[in-house]
Parts: C-alpha cells; structure tokens; sequence
C-alpha cells in the first residue's frame, strides 16, 4: 500500500493511492476530486473514469468532473427555499436555478488534505469550511471527504459535515465512468443495472417534479442488467428530453447487503462496478453532451456519451418534495453518508 504525492498544476495537489493489487485511485485537493481509477487487466493498465492533468485544465475544460459536489448537489428551483419558516434565495448559475450549490462551490475551492497508510489500506481525507452565506447558503458549513482504497479492490467515499446553524446539505460526486477505457467510445454498451422500482422524472429545466414513476415497462427499468444504449435510443419523452439518463432513481430498501444497488459492466466484461450506498437515490446521467461534443481529454477526445455517473444523494428537490429524503442538517449535528465501489478484475 503506497500514496504518491506530486503537484498538480500550480497550485493543487495529486495524491495517488496503490494497492497492493496495483490499482491506482488519485485525488486531489482541487475540488476533492477523484482523478484517476487506474487498474491491472491482462498485464494491460486501464483507466475507468474521466479526468484531466491539471486543476488548470479542469477550471479551463469542465470543472464537475470527478468532483466532489455541494452544498446540494443537483438543480434547487429558482434558487429558494424555506428552512425555519425562513426564505433563502441562493446564488443562480442555470438559468433560473441553483446548481450543485451555486457558482464556484465544492469543486473549485482547495481543500485542506491528510493521508494515512495502514496495513491494508490507504486513504486521503479532503476538508473545507464553506462559509455562512457562502453563495446565500446559511451557516458556517465544515466539510471532510475521505476517499479510501484496501486490498479488496474496494474503494469508498465517505462523507462528514456539521454546520453551526441549521442548513441544507445534500453532497455528491461527480465521477464519470467508462469502463472500455476511451471517453472516445459511448458507453451505450456498457451493462447497467439499479436495484430501484421507480425514477423521478423532470420538467423541461431539467428539474424534479416530485412525482416518482414506477419503472416497469419504460426504459428507466434497470432492475434486471441490460445495456446503457436503451435509454439513449429510448422514445420515452422522459429520455428524449435530455437525450439519455440524468435523473434520480429512487433506490429499493436494500434487502440483502451482497447485493449491489447498482452494477456497472465493461462491454468486453473484464471489469465491473459494483456500487452501495447509504443514499437512498442515485443521479444517472450520461454526459448527453450533444452529438458534435468534443472535448480534449489526456489523450483523446470525450464524446457525447463517453461517460456515465453514478452520484449517490438525496434526489434533487428534496427541499421541496421531503418524500425524496431528508436534506435539512440542523446545526451541530454530524452528517455523515457513505458509498462504496467495489472493482471486479
Ligand atoms: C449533473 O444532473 C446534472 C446534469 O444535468 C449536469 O449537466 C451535470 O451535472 C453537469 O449530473
């Protein structure tokens, strides 16, 4: 078990942690981002996520990428809610909404980080005070990340927040996967499965409506695996309006914790994802960047559907439609969610 540091960039930090299988996960202190998912198969290396070189690149290219996100991750409507019978207008950044918290949130500032090694793991923990009133949102909010990869090939993002008053607080990450290794190919063949019987679909601002659609019979069902490519090819309006996945699914009670919540699968199966999360939902969104989307990437271009998130959090909307989950932190509380992925090579 091993964690290299060096510069990335200027001004941030690259911490990559190895184990003992030679998988690589990097992050750094830029945004709390995950950067590399780097593993061994057939005496090849492969990388599953998308990423930059710099934190120059990531300001310059597309900032979201493999961040951590918050203080609420998704779209609040209009920028308000009430919390306390108080009314909060927060800073917009999407048209007439507040997404993922607002310009300049989680993902651009330079987080305080610590590693440590044991015997069969590595981790390094990224925290962040986000100021009361930062982007309107109340209370002095301080935020850690622990990012951790063992021996098992599993590698989780833990999360733990408290505020000095009573806020909103609904974080994710933001790391896209493409498990062939190439932003350049559609992950349309990758094999996807979700252990949720219903979705929530969105209104044409791509916001929540708070109503949740039982799955069965619509390319939303996921239930059993089947390839990515049906909801891209899907004429249900719900795809068509976005072009693919982005909406929350709404994740069944687990039952039986040796069951992923979700399963993401290479299209050549030598590599799988097997996600847990104490979320109840997951955002799905397959970078519907457009047909003619290129963007530079380390050594080839990202095109429209060259990645696949999966960012574990209370649905979007949850400050109005509370039957999505709790997004109130009250003040001096500890908040705390986990996720975990466990790698299959
Ligand atoms: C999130 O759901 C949203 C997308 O709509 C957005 O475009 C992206 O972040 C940057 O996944």
């Amino acid at each position: 078990m091993n964690i290299i540091k060096s510069a990335f960039g200027e001004h941030a930090k690259l911490f990559t942690m190895i184990n003992d299988n030679g998988v690589q996960l990097a992050v750094t202190d830029f945004g709390a981002r995950i950067v590399h998912l780097n593993v061994p198969i057939n005496n090849e290396r492969r990388e599953l996520i998308l990423g930059f070189d710099s934190a120059e690149e990531y300001i310059a290219k597309d900032h979201y990428i493999g961040a951590t996100i918050g203080r609420v991750a998704g779209r609040i409507a209009n920028g308000s809610f009430q919390l306390n019978q108080t009314n909060y207008q927060v800073v917009k950044n999407e048209n007439d909404n507040t997404l993922h918290g607002g310009p300049d949130s989680f993902e651009m500032a330079y987080w305080q980080s610590e590693t440590d090694i044991s015997d069969n793991k590595v981790s390094t923990s990224f925290t962040h005070t986000s100021p009361n009133q930062n982007n309107g949102f109340p209370g002095n909010l301080t935020v850690k990340v622990t990012y951790t990869l063992d021996n098992d090939n599993v590698w989780q993002v833990s999360y733990e927040a408290n505020s000095d008053a009573m806020t909103l607080f609904n974080p994710t990450n933001h790391v896209y996967f493409n498990l062939t290794g190439h932003p350049a190919k559609s992950v349309a063949d990758h094999m996807l499965s979700i252990d949720a019987d219903h979705f929530a679909p969105l209104d044409d601002q791509n916001l929540t409506t708070g109503e949740q659609r039982d799955v069965s019979q619509t390319a939303f069902d996921f239930r059993k695996a089947k390839k990515v490519n049906e909801a891209l090819i899907s004429v249900d309006p719900q795809n068509q309006l976005v072009g693919g996945l982005d909406h929350p699914f709404l994740l069944n009670q687990a039952t039986d914790s040796d069951i992923p919540q979700a399963r993401l699968v290479s299209p050549d199966q030598k590599v799988a994802i097997n996600m847990r999360t104490t979320a109840p939902s997951v955002v799905v969104f397959t970078a519907n960047f457009g047909d003619d989307y290129q963007l530079p990437m380390r050594q080839e271009y990202l095109i429209n559907h060259g990645g696949i998130t999966l960012e574990t959090q209370v649905a979007p909307g949850a400050e109005k439609y509370p039957a999505f989950g709790n997004i109130v932190l009250p003040a001096n509380e500890v908040y705390q969610a986990t996720t975990r992925f466990d790698i299959d090579i």
